[in-house]
């Protein structure tokens, strides 16, 4: 490096020299190397020296700061905060395939109608069979003899009520199914000697054998149904033939 500036001083010297030995001192102050009218011959220049020791810590800069470090760890979680506010109600939802039901549905439908279609056939052929004309009501016995509250009991049991004729037709009608004395659904339990349907109200027919009611004996408050279609009041804790009134 400090080769070439010192060669091309040391040749701009030469070629001055021999013409002017004044500027060869001016020379001198600036060339390592001079030939002048006075012969100086000087040695080629030594090897660098070894590095100097290390300097002290200079103070910390006034002027530009480093780089910003990179961030630091995260901190601990903070508390939980208050519930937000409810959000706004959503949209209906869409129907669902409701199909598999739908086809459930319709072979119940399906169903239903051929049993109602067969409960009226059987209707139909049962009040054919009892010999029934359209109108009238119906009456059955199962032949059983019992005591008038457990006749009524029954009937009950069969959504029926106990036979009661409310007119001569009916009572003519209760007269060929009943093979016995049978219980009508008729009775003076609530007031002696008004006798009541017991399902309500007051008679509206009645058919009383000759003499009868006569409240006979302890009291008689039931009616029965004798064979020649006359009525008797009874003791409602005697048995007689349990006839029920069909409403079909
Ligand atoms: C008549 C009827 C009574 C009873 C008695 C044996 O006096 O009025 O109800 O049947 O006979
Ligand atoms: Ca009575
Ligand atoms: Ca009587």
């Amino acid at each position: 490096m400090h080769l070439f500036p010192s060669l091309s001083v040391l040749f701009l010297c030469v070629a001055r020299a021999s013409l002017e030995t004044k500027t060869c001192l001016d020379a001198e102050k600036t060339c390592s190397v001079v030939a002048c009218s006075v012969p100086v011959t000087n040695g080629t220049p030594g090897r660098d020296g070894r590095d100097g020791p290390k300097g002290e810590k200079g103070e910390p800069g006034q002027g530009l700061r480093g780089l910003q470090g990179p961030p630091g760890k995260m901190g601990p979680p903070g508390s939980t905060g208050v519930p937000g506010a409810p959000g706004l109600k959503g949209q209906k939802g869409d129907r669902g395939d409701n199909s598999a039901i739908e086809a459930k549905l319709a072979n119940l439908e399906s169903e239903l109608r051929n049993l109602k279609a067969q409960l009226d056939y059987t209707k139909k052929l049962q009040a054919f069979s009892l010999g029934k004309k359209s109108g009238q009501k119906l009456y059955l016995t199962n032949g059983e003899k019992l005591p008038f509250h457990k006749v009524k009991e029954l009937c009950e049991r069969h959504q029926a009520t106990v036979a009661t004729p409310r007119n001569a037709n009916e009572n003519q009608a209760i007269q060929k199914v009943a093979k016995d004395t049978a219980f009508l659904g008729i009775t003076d339990e609530k007031i002696e000697g008004q006798f009541t349907y017991v399902t309500g109200g007051q008679l509206a027919y009645s058919n009383w054998k000759k003499d009868e009611p006569n409240d006979h004996g302890s009291g008689e408050d039931c009616v029965v149904l004798l064979q020649d279609g006359l009525w008797n009041d009874i003791s409602c804790s005697s048995s007689f033939l349990a006839v029920c009134e069909f409403q079909v």
